[in-house]
């Protein structure tokens, strides 16, 4: 058990830094055995800081201070205090400048936080505090200095020497060594300082601005993925000729540079100029990485690109504003994602990952506002909520003004704030007064947490043509705020007729030209809208393209769902007809064992399976059934178990029932021998493994031959892992098991390729049992050090593997809890992670709870639990 209480920290007691730093000078002498660290500030009292002269306080974290001199003097052991997590100089002046040595540890830095190594290479993470674990300094994101950074380290080990901004000096020393010196001209916050030392080869590439300047673009990977860089690399040309063009943003530096690192927290860092990336979120060829992994690539690169304006040119003022950056350079990437392949298949995805897991967070004991009021620890606040529904927030900005205005807004926003660091509220205001719209209602969106519920009603006049709707909002209550009031909405509506044609949507009889699409706007808790001129009972399509982040309840029928599935002009909304149906059908049959499918599910299906016209992106969506963590979601006290055997059921009578229609589907499925990722070419694999994955599911034996042949011929991952993957979840017991042996026999040697095939098994209910999931712990290629193979194995159990995770025995969560209590040491942040499942507790019926409960009780139990642990099991455990 940890004896002290970690420190909360809260927005409303934000001060202003008692003290600048204009410059940084940093010397880092890299050791096998250790580094050492020279750093030199120009520091003056902050004009704005009100009182008298204070201690200067620097933040630091396993530290070894060497020496600190003060205008090139060295002060004296009782002229400052070394707290540890705190240096204290009493008596400083108003300008000075400090020196400060410190000695730290990389080789033995397993928190991948502050500088550490990742396969023989030293590489930096400092987002959000771990620059004060490379040295003393303030470190907070309102502190905004130039860095100069000299790195000297052996020359044959490590012939690459990185950090921010330009390469202004380099040179031989004694001993085998070298140096190069970097500048960066831009002041930025200690976050975004990046180092990497290695032995790397380079992509080299160019890029010439709109203003044409010529930009050196170099991407860094270790020799033996020098082939896997193209992908990243034209991305990255994209993204930049894209926020030209679309946000009139040029790129400001000589040089972009990205590093491709094995161990990582997380995806990629922005840092200036540098970017550092998971090598799992970069390095892509088509012969090992799957489409998803193409996508997920040219999104991160394109999001961390974003990041040079939004949040490294324009950065937050604390860490409450992380949403600033977050949410609105996710709003940036989704904009550039869709404007590259399909908009309504990205906007699919966006929402299908927000409704299952943003929704759930903010449901649960973690939920907090976009801008949250406190924290224990800042890493834990890297949410959903913050990144997506952050997003939303922006997006529904973008709704309101229109692309006109909110484009004026950016410009203004960036142009305004250009080198500062602000916060969520600055940027709200740049929208107003650009476009003279009123947000003070919406600014509820950043600081109240919980998902609005919309309750929709309707009736029609038939004499007199008005159909009426009748919209009421609440927010639920979530840990900290009870009451809340009723926020801005734009609530995007259209009305079908009987032949599946748009209405026009007028406000008063007889308006000129109405829209088919209205956004109509939610202030108060309830508005009823009439609508004129409706000559006949129309269907509603409500919340057209998920223009806000709520949830609707409308008491749709099944054949109203089946006929928006087929007529609504919104494809967003076409698609969720079909989910809505599908949850409908699956709730239906749960616990009732005699219910058979609904056959408006199955026709629907059909249909979608064999009309070769429609658009077949959306088809390989549509078909796709809810999984089971959006209907948990769903659900109150759920009942896994049962869940699950619904779901099994309906996709195993669909299966059985459109047997030669899937076959079929299947046969058709051509993509161009060359591999792209266009959105034809993804529909047409995600068609081709879908379709192989139904006919495996229920023991089709002629699709055990085709996924046979598919897995041994494909000539793309995408194709191999599909078929794959569709073996692991069959019950053909030999093929199985010898399809996942020779599947590692062919692909050992990629790391990458073995976490997926980590991760097909540990998800899967019929080839990851517990007991099978802890024996691929044991695996040789399975490393405790490295995120990636704890996610994929790990996280993919519990987060994927619902039924084996949710046994009503409580093994899974036990096995959950012994994980996170053994990682808890070694890397809090990614120990953090994985403690999400456990605390939606309260949501699941009491088999279930119980467990859950227990096993974060024995994680609370453990001896010096990290402070991030400590927030997220003591929240989840409160009253
Ligand atoms: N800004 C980083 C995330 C840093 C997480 C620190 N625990 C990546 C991104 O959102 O672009
Ligand atoms: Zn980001």
């Amino acid at each position: 058990m940890r004896t002290s209480q970690p420190r909360t920290i809260y927005l409303s007691e934000y001060r202003v830094p008692d003290y600048l730093v204009d410059h940084v000078d940093l010397r880092f002498e890299l050791f096998e055995e250790g580094a050492r660290v020279h750093s030199k500030l120009a520091v003056r009292r902050n004009p704005e800081a009100t009182g008298g002269p204070v201690p200067l306080e620097l933040n630091g974290d396993s530290l070894t201070l060497e020496s600190v001199h003060l205008d090139g003097r060295q002060l004296t052991t009782d002229e400052y205090q070394d707290k540890g997590e705190l240096l204290i100089v009493p008596a400083v002046p108003d300008t000075f400048e400090l020196q400060v040595v410190t000695w730290i540890e990389p080789q033995n830095n397993t928190r991948l936080e502050g500088l550490y190594k990742s396969s023989g290479m030293f590489c930096t993470q400092c987002e959000a505090e771990g620059f004060r674990c490379i040295t003393f300094f303030p470190d907070r994101p309102d502190v905004m200095a130039r860095y100069r950074t000299r790195i000297e380290a052996d020359r044959s080990m490590y012939p690459v020497l990185l950090s921010n901004g330009n390469d202004v000096d380099r040179g031989v020393l004694e001993g085998g060594r070298h140096f190069v010196t970097w500048e960066d001209p831009f002041p930025k916050p200690s976050y975004l300082f990046a180092l990497v030392a290695g032995d790397l080869v380079e992509q080299k590439d160019a890029f010439t601005t709109v203003s044409g300047r010529n930009i050196d673009l170099r991407i860094y990977v270790e020799p033996r993925n020098a082939d896997k860089t193209d992908h990243a690399m034209d991305s990255l040309k994209r993204a930049m000729r894209w926020d030209e063009e679309v946000y009139g943003r040029e790129y400001d530096l000589d040089i972009f540079m990205i590093v491709a690192v094995d161990d990582f927290n997380m995806g990629a860092m922005e840092n200036k100029g540098l970017n550092i990336f998971n090598s799992s979120c970069v390095l892509a060829r088509p012969e090992s990485e799957t489409d998803a992994a193409f996508q997920r690539i040219e999104s991160i690169v394109a999001h961390e690109y974003f990041h040079n304006w939004s949040g490294n040119r324009v950065t937050c003022r604390d860490w409450f504003q992380l949403s600033l950056k977050e949410g609105f350079t996710v709003f940036r990437d989704s904009q550039f994602s869709a404007d590259m392949g399909s908009e309504t298949v990205n906007r699919i995805e966006n929402v299908a990952m927000l409704r299952t897991a943003q929704f759930a967070e903010d449901a649960g004991p973690m939920a907090h506002p976009v801008r949250p009021a406190s924290y224990m620890e800042i890493s834990n606040f890297y949410t959903l909520t913050i990144y997506e529904k952050g997003a939303e927030v922006v997006g529904m900005i973008h709704t309101l003004l229109g692309p006109d205005l909110f484009r004026k807004g950016s410009d203004l926003y960036f142009e305004r704030h250009d080198g500062q660091a602000v916060t969520t509220d600055d940027f709200v205001k740049a929208m107003e007064d650009a476009s003279g719209r009123d947000l003070g209602q919406f600014r509820l969106w950043y600081e109240q947490a919980g998902t609005p519920v919309l309750t929709v009603e309707d009736d029609y006049d038939e004499a007199g043509e008005v159909y009426r709707l009748t919209i009421r909002q609440s927010i639920p209550a979530t840990p900290g705020q009870s009451n809340k009031k009723p926020q801005h909405i734009p609530f995007a509506l259209g009305l079908l007729d009987g032949e599946g044609n748009d209405l026009p949507i007028r406000l008063a009889p007889s308006e000129a030209d109405a829209p088919a699409t209205r956004v109509l706007e939610l202030t108060e808790e309830s508005h009823t809208f009439e609508f004129p001129d409706i000559p006949e009972r129309p269907v509603p399509s409500l919340l057209r393209h998920f223009s806000a982040p709520v949830r609707v309840n409308y008491p749709w029928t099944r054949d109203q769902l089946r006929f928006l599935m087929s007529h609504d002009s919104d494809g967003f909304n076409r698609w969720d007809a079909g989910q809505r149906l599908a949850v409908d059908v699956i709730r239906e049959l749960s616990g009732h064992a005699e219910t058979k499918v609904d056959p408006r599910l199955i026709d629907a299906s059909r249909v979608l399976l064999t009309d070769e016209s429609a658009d077949q992106a959306l088809v390989a969506k549509m078909l796709q059934l809810p999984g089971e963590a959006y209907l948990i979601e769903l659900t109150d006290q759920a009942d896994v178990q049962t869940i699950h055997h619904a779901r099994e059921r309906v996709l195993k009578s669909l299966a059985t029932a459109l047997r030669d229609e899937l076959m079929a589907c299947y046969r058709r499925q051509q993509t161009a021998s060359h591999y792209q990722i266009t959105p034809e070419d993804v529909a047409s694999r995600s068609l081709r493994n879908m379709t192989l994955a139904w006919l495996l599911h229920i023991g089709d034996e002629e699709a055990l031959e085709l996924a046979l042949e598919q897995f041994r011929n494909a000539s793309n991952m995408t194709d191999q892992s599909g078929a794959l993957r569709a073996l692991a979840n069959s019950p053909f017991e030999a093929e199985r098991r010898q399809a996942l042996d020779d599947f590692y026999q062919q692909w050992q040697v990629d790391p990458q390729v073995v976490e997926q095939w980590f991760a097909i098994q540990a998800s899967s209910p019929v080839s990851g049992d517990l007991e099978a999931v802890r024996r691929l712990l044991e695996h040789p290629a399975f490393d405790w050090k490295n995120p990636n193979k704890i996610r994929s194995v790990v996280g993919a159990f519990a987060g994927q593997n619902l039924p084996h995770f949710h046994s009503q025995d409580g093994s899974g969560y036990q096995f959950l809890a012994e994980t996170i209590r053994r990682l808890d040491d070694s890397n809090p942040q990614i120990a953090a992670r994985l403690t999400a499942p456990l605390t939606r507790w309260r949501k699941f019926a009491h088999v279930y709870s119980e467990g859950m409960h227990k096993a974060l009780e024995s994680v609370r139990d453990k001896e010096n639990l990290s402070r991030d642990v400590y927030e997220i099991v003591h929240k989840s455990l409160a009253e």
